[in-house]
């Protein structure tokens, strides 16, 4: 798999490859990561990027032809057409089914907004899919398309130990997680639930189902109308 990401700040994707099962995935050569500084396909000698907006109102906007020519570049580099994300709330929820997707692609690349967002004419003519990471407003769309990157990551073969596999996360099944414990046995006098200390592997997993349904009931309700 290889991401190609648009990106005023490419140093802060050093989170995703610097750490951690995204870090190892790329030594193993899982993915391959690829910035693009649309500051370096301006062509006047402020190297600008953004503009302010048609209409007044606050803030300024990325500009249409950096971005333009920065994913014709990226074109330029491959044979597969890139499957074009825009990070913005304006998006279709990610969800563990859209990273599952996501992760089934070769190429995908990924446009980082900054300011108050892009020229809607580049989401038109180069954008294949908008996708938010929730209801919440962030400072640009890095942070946002590092977590759809991790999600997609460690679902490629190879990049979870089988320790951890991804059939037993949260999600997977469309519940979310039973409580899990370690040692020791009982801490500040709060003790494991018997039957885990008891061996009896049925009843162990009759018990974590039972405890998912019942979280999934007391604190996500809408998951199991899905
Ligand atoms: C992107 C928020 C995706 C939520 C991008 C400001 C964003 C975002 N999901 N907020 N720029």
């Amino acid at each position: 798999m290889r991401f190609d990401v648009i990106t005023l700040f490419p140093e802060m994707f050093s989170a995703l490859t610097e750490s951690g099962v995204s870090r190892r995935a790329l030594q193993s050569e899982l993915y391959q990561i690829k910035t693009w500084n649309p500051r370096q396909f301006t062509t006047d000698k402020h190297k600008t990027v953004d503009d302010r907006p048609y209409g007044g109102g606050p803030g300024m906007l990325m500009m249409y032809q950096p971005l333009k020519d920065t994913i014709t570049a990226i074109k330029s580099e491959q044979a597969v057409k890139p499957h074009v994300v825009y990070l913005s709330p304006q998006g279709q929820p990610l969800t563990q089914e859209k990273a599952e997707q996501l992760a089934q692609l070769e190429s995908v690349t990924l446009l980082c907004g900054r300011y108050e967002g892009v020229d809607e004419r580049l989401l038109i003519s180069e954008v294949d899919e908008e996708i938010s990471i929730g209801d919440f407003v962030v400072s640009g769309g890095e942070l946002p398309a590092m977590m759809l990157m991790d999600a997609a990551i460690r679902l490629l073969p190879g990049a979870l130990g089988h320790n951890q596999s991804a059939e037993q996360d949260s999600f997977s099944d469309g519940l979310l997680d039973c409580p899990h414990y370690t040692r020791p046995e009982v801490v500040d006098g709060m003790a494991v639930p018997n039957l885990l200390m008891e061996g009896n592997h049925a009843k162990i997993d009759a018990w974590r189902q039972a405890q998912k349904l019942e979280r999934t009931q007391q604190r996500r309700p809408d998951l199991l109308k899905k």
